[in-house]
């Protein structure tokens, strides 16, 4: 699991953009950038602001978020 900052989560294309750490599986360092989400139900699950731990997979071509809980 990476962890991140919910920054904005836009449920009508399904994507949410995160301030994330470096993603290990991915080899990319830390920035902000937009993912989708495999299911729509994880973005019911935080809000902007929740820090979070996600799991990130390269599906498609497309960066996207398959697993993801808030942490305190
Ligand atoms: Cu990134």
């Amino acid at each position: 699991m990476s962890s991140g900052e919910v920054k904005k989560i836009d449920k009508e294309t399904q994507k949410i953009t995160l301030k994330h750490g470096e993603i290990k599986n991915m080899d990319m360092p830390g920035m902000t950038m937009v993912f989708k989400v495999l299911d729509p139900s994880l973005l019911d699950k935080v809000k902007v602001g929740d820090k979070v731990k996600f799991k990130a997979e390269k599906r498609n071509g497309a960066l996207v978020v398959t697993a993801m809980e808030t942490v305190q």
